[in-house]
């Protein structure tokens, strides 16, 4: 069987130490990062989350998976990242509050540092008050913005609301991304940007900044 295909089915039954070495096989083998990304690790996530969208799975089998998951992208992630590049801007990166995907906020996180971005990940479930102060302080040009769930999308809202109370926002912009959402909610929200993926989100931060 086609190695990208049994990383995916591993990735299915949450079978880390598989993946791990699948994985690992795959990089030998000279199969591009991206395409060991994105035909086994994101192929298989999809496959789970369509099985636990029609409750053939449960929660403690999408944690095996996304565990295994994460063997497989800590070993992708220095060949995404290209080293030693100097910084082209200062990203804010964070789940929003009341969220616990980070998967791919992850990835978001993986390819802005490869673009040659500095990356400040704040993790999951940052609050709006965390997102704008860190920005503020750190003297960022961008906070970046994922929710995987339509309740928590909304307290996106929360963090443009504040950049405007506190006029920061033509000098902090701001993108927003995750499988719920879309650009029209991006606009609504009053966001500067909207990515539908990670390769997007890359595109997106470089065209906000060339239009700072
Ligand atoms: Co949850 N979950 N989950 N989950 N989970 C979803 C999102 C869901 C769609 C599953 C389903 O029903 N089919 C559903 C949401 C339904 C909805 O809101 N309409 C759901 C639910 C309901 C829940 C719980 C509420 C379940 C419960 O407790 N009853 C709960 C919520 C917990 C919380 O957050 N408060 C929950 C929990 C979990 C786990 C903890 C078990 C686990 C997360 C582990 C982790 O992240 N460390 C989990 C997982 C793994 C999933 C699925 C299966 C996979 C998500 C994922 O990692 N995808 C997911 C179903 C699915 O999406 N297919 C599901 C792979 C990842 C690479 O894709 O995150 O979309 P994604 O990121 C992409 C793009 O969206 C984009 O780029 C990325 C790379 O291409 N992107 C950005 C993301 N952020 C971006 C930011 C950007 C730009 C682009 O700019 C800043």
């Amino acid at each position: 069987m086609d190695l990208l295909q049994q990383i995916s089915d591993s990735l299915q039954n949450g079978d880390e130490k598989q993946v791990f070495e699948l994985t690992r096989q795959a990089i030998e083998q000279k199969v591009p990062a991206k395409q060991i990304l994105d035909d086994g690790l994101i192929a298989g996530m999809n496959i789970v989350g369509e099985q636990f969208r029609t409750h053939k799975i449960f929660i403690p089998h999408v944690l095996f998976a996304a565990k295994a998951m994460y063997a497989g992208m800590d070993q992708l992630k220095p060949l995404l990242i290209k080293e030693n590049i100097r910084p082209i801007g200062k990203i804010v990166l964070g789940t929003i509050e009341g969220d616990l995907h980070d998967i791919g906020k992850n990835l978001v996180g993986i390819m802005l540092k490869g673009a040659g971005f500095e990356v400040i990940d704040l993790g999951k479930d940052v609050s709006a008050d965390t997102f704008v102060q860190t920005a503020i302080a750190e003297s960022a040009d961008i906070i970046g913005m994922s929710a995987l769930l339509t309740t928590t999308m909304l307290n996106m809202r929360k963090v443009t609301d504040l950049l405007r109370a506190r006029d920061l926002n033509s000098s902090i912009r701001t993108i927003v991304g995750g499988a719920p959402l879309s650009e029209a909610f991006a606009r609504e929200i009053g966001a500067d940007a909207y990515a539908y993926d990670a390769a997007n989100a890359v595109d997106r931060v470089k065209k906000l900044l060339e239009s700072a």
